[in-house]
């Protein structure tokens, strides 16, 4: 499948002091030499930090199980092959909710720094760290589930002006199968009560807060005010922007992905989540997710479809 846009990746440079890449208990950890880093967990590889000019952009739960007994409450959780609990009667019908990518335990394949273009900003110091996750690799359970013969290669790039994460899937078999992806952004914010987002104006919404009903966003800018799960569908503007007191904070750029959504559990239901703590962490997490979750991605064999995000950080 052809990428419609494709925002160019980073373009390290090869002369001066290097980024630094190391791998210890079951996380590989890379930084620049201007200090900005990312932490990426081999369990679900899930990128668990990102700080850019000191700061943590990401939200992870105080009571996020780290050891590989569920998926990662917090982060960036690879959504795969289905977004949230799969239809009976579809192939994924037997997988756990959103899929296997964030419950299984990825292999490092290596880090190159040779990417050609720029993020958009024209950062020119960077490392890509490259995760690989095949069907040989599954549990028996999940290759029961879902017998297709597959390979993953998830790209996390750390760049001077941002972060960008590119899933790459092949269908390796020899019969189509069909895939829903979604990047499961958990950003940090300093007050949710102060957040505004942009880039979802006049787009059409399922709001599964209100029994996954269909609505059209009228309002350019979302607050949110209370518990909020919104699927945004087929969004024209790339860039969703994150701002906080009325000021720029983060830009999600979708990359050939045309579907977002947007959670925040609110009181109860962070209540709920006995892997949510603080139970007041609502307050400091937004998450935007940016995915292809309206109806299927259909992959004939041999093909190959890649998608994904840029992050940039206005602070
Ligand atoms: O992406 C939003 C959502 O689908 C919510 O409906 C909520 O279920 C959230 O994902 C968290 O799902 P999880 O399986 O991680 O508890």
């Amino acid at each position: 499948m052809d990428r419609s846009h494709k925002p160019s990746a980073l373009t390290p440079s090869t002369t001066g002091p290097q980024p630094s890449v190391h791998s210890e208990q079951g996380r590989v950890i890379a930084s620049l030499p201007t200090g900005d880093s990312v932490e990426v967990l081999l369990y679900g590889a899930t990128v668990t930090s990102w700080k850019h000019n000191g700061r943590e952009n990401l939200w992870v739960s105080e009571a996020a199980k780290l050891d590989g007994s569920k998926p990662v409450r917090g982060g960036v959780p690879v959504v795969f092959p289905c977004f949230g609990p799969p239809p009976k009667d579809h192939a994924t019908g037997g997988l756990p909710q959103h899929g296997f990518a964030r419950n299984s335990t990825w292999e490092y394949l290596g880090k190159s720094s040779s990417e050609s273009g720029k993020l958009a900003s024209g950062g020119d110091d960077g490392v890509k760290l490259d995760f690989g996750l095949s069907s040989a690799q599954l549990s028996e359970e999940a290759k029961k589930a879902w017998p297709y013969d597959f390979a993953l290669v998830y790209s996390v790039t750390l760049g001077k002006d941002g972060l960008q994460t590119m899933l790459n899937v092949q269908n390796k078999g020899d019969k189509s199968f069909e895939f829903q992806m979604l990047l499961h952004t958990y950003f940090r914010v300093d007050s949710i009560t102060k957040v505004t987002i942009n880039g979802l104006g006049s787009t059409t919404y399922i709001d599964k807060v209100l029994n996954a009903t269909e609505h059209q966003q009228s309002n350019p800018s979302l607050q949110i005010t209370g518990e909020t799960d919104r699927v945004y569908k087929s969004i024209k503007q790339d860039t969703t922007s994150i701002l906080q007191d009325g000021k720029p904070r983060l830009d999600v750029i979708r990359d050939n992905l045309e579907d977002t959504v947007v959670w925040n559990p609110w009181i109860e239901k962070a209540k709920g989540m006995g892997d949510f703590e603080p139970n007041d962490g609502y307050k400091n997490m937004v998450c935007v997710e940016v995915g292809a979750v309206n109806g299927w991605q259909k992959l004939e064999s041999g093909d190959t479809f890649e998608g994904g995000m840029i992050v940039k950080s206005h602070l």
